[in-house]
């Protein structure tokens, strides 16, 4: 048996990648025998650009955690798979966040790295996403910065990188890759695109000096697709509002901005039931809304975004297909039952349905 490190399962994943109805349509019977018995003799093989990105597509419609699967057809695809050092790989990110930024009006783009060698040795992306704030721990125990990213941070000082301190410093990207375990590389400003948050009647709101970043590019998830698991596969699309508005602003382990913008609405904060939490958090999620339209960059509120959701899940029940879907993450962290996602059920998360994004150091946050 000439079967070089590839199990019967990955064998049986490319077989039926091939035959996915989308995947017939650009590969042939004979592409497919050629593929499995390349896979089968090699323990690898090679897929076109077009076969990489319609499985990428299709690994974003199965993903059961996006409320976002609606323009699962407008994804691009940056193709790093040659891109075998550190530096290289870096270029491609920075490629990658310009490519998807476009200036606010903001592109669905994934990039696929190397896979993984022979001998299981990796090419990686350590951090969760591109773009994410570093985390201060002070001498008194408060932190500076993104709370969720102490740990990140406090690593890459060990590394050598110094950051300036302030609430916003974007970390550097760490690459792991089979000759270099480790490195860092400082994003280039011009690749990060960043929105000022301001309220569109409170005029002190502006001075609570918050920002965020425009693009959240995931690039902790593997992409599994035909038997192969690309372990460096980051992919960004644009913001639902309440994901920066009523989480990463207001949860109290991250920037936990609630009781301040309370305060500065003069509501009393002593009781839970004058509803001050709900109120603070509705007036940062308009502020959220509000600077990102004014910025010009392209984000979703939970209320349209649930809509289209549902769009979705008729269409592809039109298409005869299943939609495997996680009702608790895509129901917003607010308001959920205004927002028609919530009053249905759907068809439960399949884990084994490929291709797909598959988690393996927490959830991009
Ligand atoms: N909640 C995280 C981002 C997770 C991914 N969200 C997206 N993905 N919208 C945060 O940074 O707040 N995307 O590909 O568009």
């Amino acid at each position: 048996d000439a079967v070089v490190g590839v199990s019967e399962k990955q064998l049986a994943e490319c077989d039926e990648f091939f035959h996915l109805p989308e995947v017939n349509r650009i590969a042939t019977a004979a592409r497919r025998r050629e593929a499995l018995a390349e896979f089968a003799a090699s323990g690898t093989y090679d897929l076109t650009a077009d076969e990489l990105l319609i499985g990428a597509k299709l690994a974003w419609r199965n993903h059961a955690r996006c409320v976002g699967r609606k323009h699962w057809r407008t994804l691009k695809l940056l193709d790093l798979r040659d891109a075998r050092t550190p530096e290289a790989i870096a270029e491609g990110c920075w490629e990658h966040l310009r490519l998807a930024s476009n200036g606010g009006a903001l592109q669905s783009v994934i990039s696929v790295g190397p896979l993984p060698l022979g001998d299981g040795r990796e090419y990686r992306i350590l951090s969760p996403q591109l773009i994410r704030y570093a985390g201060y721990r002070n001498d008194n125990g408060s932190i500076t910065g993104d709370p969720a990213h102490v740990e990140i941070t406090e690593m890459v000082t060990r590394l050598g990188w110094r950051g300036e301190g302030t609430r916003f410093d974007v970390l550097p990207v760490l690459i792991s890759t089979p000759d270099v375990p480790l490195s860092w590389f400082d994003v280039p400003r011009d690749a990060v695109l960043e929105v000022p948050i301001s309220h569109p009647e409170y005029d002190w709101f502006a001075e609570l000096d918050l920002k965020w970043h425009a693009v959240p590019a995931v690039s902790n998830m593997d992409f599994s697709v035909g038997g192969l698991t690309f372990p460096l596969a980051p992919f960004s699309g644009w913001y639902v509002s309440t994901e920066v508005g009523a989480r990463n602003f207001s949860d109290a382990d991250r920037y936990d901005m609630l009781p301040t913008i309370a305060h500065k609405l003069h509501l009393d904060t002593r009781s839970e039931r004058n509803l001050w939490r709900d109120r603070a958090l509705v007036e940062l999620n308009i502020a959220v809304l509000h600077s990102y339209r004014a910025a010009g960059v392209i984000m979703v509120d939970h209320h349209t975004v649930a809509k289209q959701f549902i769009d979705h899940v008729e269409r592809e029940a039109k298409h005869g297909r299943e939609c495997p879907t996680d009702w608790s993450w895509i129901n917003p962290p607010m308001s959920s039952g205004l927002t028609p996602t919530f009053h249905r059920y759907y068809d439960p998360p399949d884990l084994d349905i490929r291709p797909n994004f598959i988690g393996r150091v927490g959830n991009g946050c």
